[in-house]
């Protein structure tokens, strides 16, 4: 693999050396912990780099400072309790230091500062080129079927697809009644249109205030039920302040915001917005690395919300007037309904267990008291949980009576028996990272990579939309 100059100056600039220059600076945290730049060197510096943030934190005493560094310390990939920090999600963050820890670290940083050089050099000459959007294959035109959940027969997933390649972190992704496709791209910002039967993605819409930076950015997209009449799409994204959803049409360059407010995160944004059967439109929301907002039921934040089309609180919400519908989760990326309009949420753990929960209005899923199934009758177990390294779920959708899961460190697409029986595994390994699963109208299914995120392996082509029918 060959660096191209776009994927160079984005790891020299945006990623890498903003870890190790605030990291000895002692600026702000954010921009510190990125997300690395894509290969296993980021993630080690990155990993290093925290580490040696939080020995300087405490060593100056800053309090402020203390609080953020715990706030990413909250995330998964991050340090064990043995270097020194309390990870104990029910209490109150606090950060305390082994001396020797703090010895050593002061010591050895100059030789990590130099490591991290070295990393550096081996991280940008590892990336891929960056390529155009581009179609891979074309489809037989199907008259489009108004079923998001529905297909006739399951599809096959021994035979792959490859149906656009050389997207920048697809995430959103949702279909228009012609069976076209909407594709959000994080980073940029950017929503691509793939035609019906494929075809070159075109670009059709930029959205304005995109704040890209960690995991947030461009997130769920979303389509009117009656988008026929009304032509609206909705979008969550991560904005300079929060992250809120909008909606819009794609001729309309100022989109309106319905809801705002979610707190961001350089983690945990949630992100993920689709219309149940009811017609109203759900939110998963993510922590934002604070875990004691998921068990506030003022807080939007750790939550499913329920809306109109406004932004308002829906009806039959379980307390008037609260756009909550269920709370205690850490970051739900995945929603789906079944068939008899049963509605499953999915959501990362921290370091021990993801979890497939079945959703039902007003209850409590236990982020952050508990993670997994934990017999506590506060709390509602989930019906199917996976080691962290197993899944990291990402999307949800429902074909037949499979629930199909996409996961990114688990890089396989897991399929849940809604009928009973052991979840099963498919594709381990072989995409990479996998962000988001959807049911076109014609019933195939659609599966997004996301190698490009910074915490990826980029193969040339990624990344792509893979169809199974
Ligand atoms: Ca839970």
């Amino acid at each position: 693999m060959v660096a191209g100059p776009a994927g160079l100056a984005q790891s020299t600039g945006t990623f890498i050396v903003p870890h190790w220059t605030l990291a000895f600076s002692g600026h702000t945290f954010h921009a510190m912990v990125g997300d690395g730049n894509g290969c296993a060197w980021a993630g080690l510096t990155a990993y290093i780099s925290r580490v040696m943030a939080v020995t300087i934190a405490a060593r100056k005493g800053r309090a402020k400072a203390r609080t953020a560094l715990f706030s990413a310390l909250h995330g998964r990939r991050t340090a064990r309790p043995h270097l020194g920090t309390d990870l104990d999600r029910g209490s109150r963050k606090r950060v305390k230091f082994a001396g020797a820890w703090h010895r050593w670290a002061m010591r050895t940083r100059l030789l990590f500062a130099t490591a991290g050089a070295a990393m550096l050099t081996a991280c940008s000459s590892g990336e891929p080129a960056q390529s155009t959007p581009r179609a891979e294959a074309t489809l037989p035109s199907a008259p489009a079927v108004a079923s998001a959940t529905a297909a006739a027969k399951a599809p096959d997933l021994s035979k792959p697809q490859t149906l656009v390649t050389g997207l920048d972190v697809p995430w959103g992704l949702a279909f228009l009644p012609d069976g076209s496709a909407l594709v959000g791209e994080r980073d940029k910002g950017d929503i691509l249109q793939i035609p019906v039967g494929g075809g070159d993605p075109k670009k059709v819409y930029q959205m304005p205030g995109v704040d890209s930076g960690g995991e947030g950015g461009l997130l769920g997209l979303a389509v009117d039920p009656s988008y026929r009449e009304n032509k609206l799409v909705y979008a969550y994204f991560t904005g300079s302040n929060d992250n809120r959803i909008v909606k819009f049409t794609l001729d309309d360059k100022s989109p309106q915001v319905i809801f705002d407010g979610i707190t961001k995160g350089s983690r945990h944004n949630g992100g993920r917005i689709a219309f149940g059967p009811d017609g109203m439109l759900y939110v998963g929301t993510g922590d934002a690395s604070d875990g004691e907002q998921s068990q506030d039921p003022k807080d939007v934040n750790g939550k499913i919300l329920r809306l109109t089309t406004d932004g308002r609180p829906a009806p039959g919400n379980p307390a008037a007037g609260s756009p909550v519908w269920s709370m205690g989760h850490r970051n739900v990326q995945g929603m789906a309904w079944d068939a008899d309009k049963k509605m499953y949420g999915i959501e990362f753990g921290q370091d021990t267990w993801d979890e497939v929960n079945v959703i039902e209005p007003g209850k409590n899923y236990g982020w952050p008291t508990v993670e997994g199934e934990a017999g506590d009758a506060r709390f509602v177990d989930p019906i199917v949980q996976w080691k962290t390294d197993d899944a990291s779920p990402s999307g949800a959708a429902i074909a037949g009576d499979t629930l199909y899961v996409a996961a990114l460190k688990g890089q396989r697409l897991w399929t849940v028996p809604l009928g009973g029986g052991a979840p099963k595994a498919a594709l381990t390994g072989e995409y990479g990272r996998l962000r988001t699963v959807a049911v076109a109208p014609d019933g195939a299914l659609w599966l997004t990579t996301s190698n490009r995120d910074g915490r990826g392996d980029p193969a040339d082509g990624d990344d792509r939309i893979l169809r199974f029918s």
